[in-house]
């Protein structure tokens, strides 16, 4: 059975509301205790922060970033990288110079070491002398350098002089994620992202210690990214959108440097080229693809289930192999996902076979498979992710299929509509988004938990949960802002945090206390009556 069930969405809009009335006495009577120097009214205490930590020990004086403070790092390259990367983050609202330093000791202290960490993990130590991150990777540390930023006011956040104090509380955090794909997906296909956009969403992701990057390059609306091979997929295929505005494409250069720049903010790219349905793009492109040998006219409606890349025919899997071949000499990261999704008018039989021939190549340059639910419907090769996209109440017999591959090998990703698709609409009246998988409040979104979702999944199966981000309906990145705060730092939370800690009267408070630092970067999100945000 499932702890976190709820029926309806009207349903969960009530008890919102009885929340939210619950919350606001609870957040008042709170506050002074949480909250004791008036210097200090918007530092977290130790562990109020999100995504909740594995463990966490308050106690001992606060850490004050001061003047004096340096960056002590490790001499080591990625590490001296992550310093410098916090320190770009200090530096204009402090205005202290945090020199970057392998020498001295106190101050701020980010150095590799062994421990319990994991591949991800941390140790945050923050006492008078000093605060000193422990981890036994670069990303390790990253994600440490994310805690402490949420530790310190909002105010840090800002681009100009802020008057502080800067002070950590004392104490020390242990930290490592619960799952190790803790993704997002962004759709740049339905509406164009710029390289810019994309990195601006990479930096919001990053602060949840986020780690993959899922980008839908293509569908039927528009093929985003440049292939030599097949140049008119770009040049044509990419040149409009949904509503029909001018679309666009990712150069190899363009895709690089987002590639470049996920990695310095330790996420994976996951790149998607979908198959054999959400092919529209493609096919208006070469005439060839198409069984019936006609190009369609290019799309910029927003039906979904009406292409298919023509499983017969031998051109067929050369297309496939160039791509592929491409994409995966563009991609250092262990992914390659083949879509898979809605293919309606393929038929099962033709579904299968391209299936069982598509997966070979992406083998055959290096990657691992990953695919939407239905391709549990055909044979998943060995190794393959699953994404699992379906609803609470989806056909046991759809969800008993996906189970089944998952007993027999298959990994799970786990991103169900009706919990983490980011373009549903919070409430009736959210002007953005659809509504096809139901309402999504935030409550909503975070109430569940990933280890007990699909029954008879094996524990080992669940690798983790991923928010994709649709954008039939968004076209900006305050849009994309909108649609995912407050919901992807819950998500963020369920990927990373244990699931003994997952409360959701809890989360609410402490997701409250990041709208600031929201306010401080730029980012506007959603109000939502079920969670007490702080006044103002
Ligand atoms: C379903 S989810 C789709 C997408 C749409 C989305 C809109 C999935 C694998 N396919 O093609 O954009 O719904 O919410």
């Amino acid at each position: 059975m499932r702890r976190h069930h709820r029926t309806t969405p009207r349903v969960t809009r009530l008890l919102g509301s009885l929340l939210l009335l619950a919350a606001g006495t609870f957040t008042l009577g709170a506050a002074p205790a949480e909250h004791p120097s008036a210097g200090q009214r918007d530092a977290a205490p130790l562990g109020g922060i999100v995504p909740a930590p594995a463990s966490v020990e308050p106690g001992g004086a606060p850490y004050r970033i001061t003047r004096d403070t340096a960056v002590r790092v490790d001499d080591n390259r990625e590490v001296r990288r992550v310093g410098a990367y916090l320190a770009g983050i200090l530096r204009p609202s402090t205005g202290y110079r945090l020199p970057l330093t392998t020498h001295g000791h106190g101050g701020i202290r980010l150095r590799l070491g062994k421990g319990p960490f994991g591949a991800e993990g941390y140790r945050l130590h923050s006492g008078a002398d000093g605060v000193t991150l422990t981890a036994r990777t670069p990303a390790g540390l990253f994600h440490g350098v994310q805690t402490l930023r949420q530790l310190l006011p909002a105010a840090v956040e800002r681009d100009s002089v802020q008057p502080g104090p800067w002070q950590v509380a004392g104490g020390t955090v242990q930290d490592a994620p619960r799952y190790p794909y803790r993704g997002a997906m962004l759709d740049v296909s339905r509406h164009f992202f710029t390289v810019r956009q994309v990195e601006r969403y990479i930096d919001e992701l990053a602060l949840y210690k986020i780690n993959e990057l899922h980008l839908h390059l293509s569908d039927d609306q528009g093929w985003r990214i440049a292939i030599d091979s097949w140049p008119r997929l770009a040049t044509y295929g990419g040149s409009t959108q949904v509503g029909g505005g001018p679309g666009g494409h990712y150069t190899k250069a363009d895709y690089r440097e987002i590639v470049r720049y996920a990695a310095s903010r330790y996420l994976e790219v996951v790149p998607e080229i979908d198959m054999p349905g959400h092919t529209n793009a493609a096919l208006a492109s070469y005439a060839e693809l198409n069984c019936n040998g006609t190009a369609p006219p290019l799309y910029t409606g927003t039906d979904v289930g009406f292409s298919s890349l023509c499983a017969p025919k031998p051109v067929t899997y050369d297309f496939a192999d160039d791509v592929i071949r491409e994409l995966a000499a563009l991609t250092p990261g262990r992914y390659l996902h083949i879509g898979g999704d809605e293919a309606h008018s393929t038929s099962h039989a033709d579904y299968v076979t391209f299936m069982d021939r598509v997966q070979p190549i992406v083998a055959r340059y290096g990657k691992t498979v990953v695919g939407w639910h239905q391709l549990t419907g055909a044979t998943p090769a060995k190794g393959a992710l699953a994404q699992y996209w379906g609803l609470d109440d989806t056909d046991p017999a759809e969800k008993a299929q996906v189970v089944k591959a998952a007993q027999h090998g298959t990994g799970l990703v786990l991103s169900p509509a009706d919990r983490l698709y980011l373009d549903m609409k919070y409430t009736e009246d959210t002007p953005l988004g659809q509504d096809w998988a139901g309402l999504v409040e935030v409550r909503r979104a975070y109430d569940w938990d990933p280890g007990h979702y699909l029954q008879g999944a094996p524990d080992s199966a669940i690798r983790g949960v991923e928010a994709p981000l649709w954008t039939e309906t968004i076209r900006t990145s305050a849009d994309i802002d909108f649609m995912a705060f407050p919901r992807l730092p819950g998500a963020a939370e369920l990927g990373w945090s244990p699931a003994a800690g997952h409360d959701w009267d809890a989360y609410k408070v402490r997701l409250a206390a990041q709208a600031p630092r929201w306010d401080a970067l730029g980012i506007g999100y959603y109000r939502s009556p079920q969670v007490p945000w702080p006044a103002g």
